[in-house]
């Protein structure tokens, strides 16, 4: 059973900038799930890819991976296969909570392993599979470029990197924020709830708009770059070097 998201309900609750802590991180898979429109979706379609871009003696990299949802969906994709997965991330709660859910590999399974680092000081080496799985948006946006140009140097031949994001809109498109919204809401979210995680993230979650991030891509050196996947504001896109 998943433990039920309450952080931002509770009378004794005290307004602070959104961390990656204990408190999340126990809570982490439900609020997620609420949060994120086709979360599950995202995650099945990774480990979809994974069986696509790996190769033996390559490395496939999930930055930011939280508890490990995307190492795992490539992981159990990737059966026989002489690869590894290593997934970091910044947050030791995270990487903690994270052994749990990883423990008991299936046979034949490639090695997972969990570290935690900041992503911007992990080297990228011999990558088949880069997952930035809405992690690039908690950096700084002027230090993107870097991440991603780094990512693309480490690649192999005939890998990808899948970027998501929720992304940042204009004009007639604001309406998707709406929808987002609407979203929460039923998923049991109150309006007192969201307008207190919306007000924590303000300074921690920088979102960009769709086309800064396929341009930013490009800059880093993919050739290609394609959104295969939207949900509202919310994009995942794939890209080739
Ligand atoms: C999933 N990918 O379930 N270095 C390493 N990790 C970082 C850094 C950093 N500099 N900054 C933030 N993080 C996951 C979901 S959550 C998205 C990713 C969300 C980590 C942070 O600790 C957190 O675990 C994760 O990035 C973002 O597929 O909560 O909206």
């Amino acid at each position: 059973m998943r433990s039920r998201d309450t952080l931002f309900r509770g009378p004794d609750f005290t307004p602070a900038d959104f961390r990656f802590d204990e408190a999340v991180a126990g809570v982490f898979p439900d609020m997620i799930h609420r949060s994120v429109p086709g979360y599950a979706t995202l995650i099945h379609q990774i480990g979809v890819l994974a069986g696509r871009h790996a190769t033996a003696g390559t490395t496939l990299y999930d930055l930011g991976c939280s508890l490990g949802a995307a190492a795992l969906a490539m992981r159990n994709r990737l059966t026989g296969v002489a690869c590894r997965v290593v997934a970091v991330d910044s947050s030791e709660a995270m990487i903690e909570r994270a052994r749990d859910y990883l423990a008991g590999p299936p046979p034949e399974a490639p090695p997972l392993l969990l570290r935690c680092a900041d992503l911007r000081e992990v080297e990228i080496r011999e990558a088949s599979m880069v997952v930035l799985n809405l992690t690039l948006q908690f950096l700084p946006p002027e230090e993107r470029l870097e991440v991603l140009r780094r990512c693309r140097r480490g690649m192999v031949e005939g890998g990808c990197l899948v970027l998501t994001e929720k992304v940042a809109l204009e004009g007639e498109e604001g309406l998707l924020e709406e929808l987002h919204l609407h979203f929460k809401r039923a998923q049991g979210y109150s309006e007192l709830e969201v307008a207190r995680k919306r007000a924590a993230l303000e300074r921690v979650l920088v979102p960009e708009s769709l086309q800064t991030h396929q341009r930013r891509l490009e800059e880093a050196g993919f050739r290609q770059v394609v959104c295969w996947f939207r949900c509202y504001n919310f994009v995942s896109l794939l890209a080739l070097p």
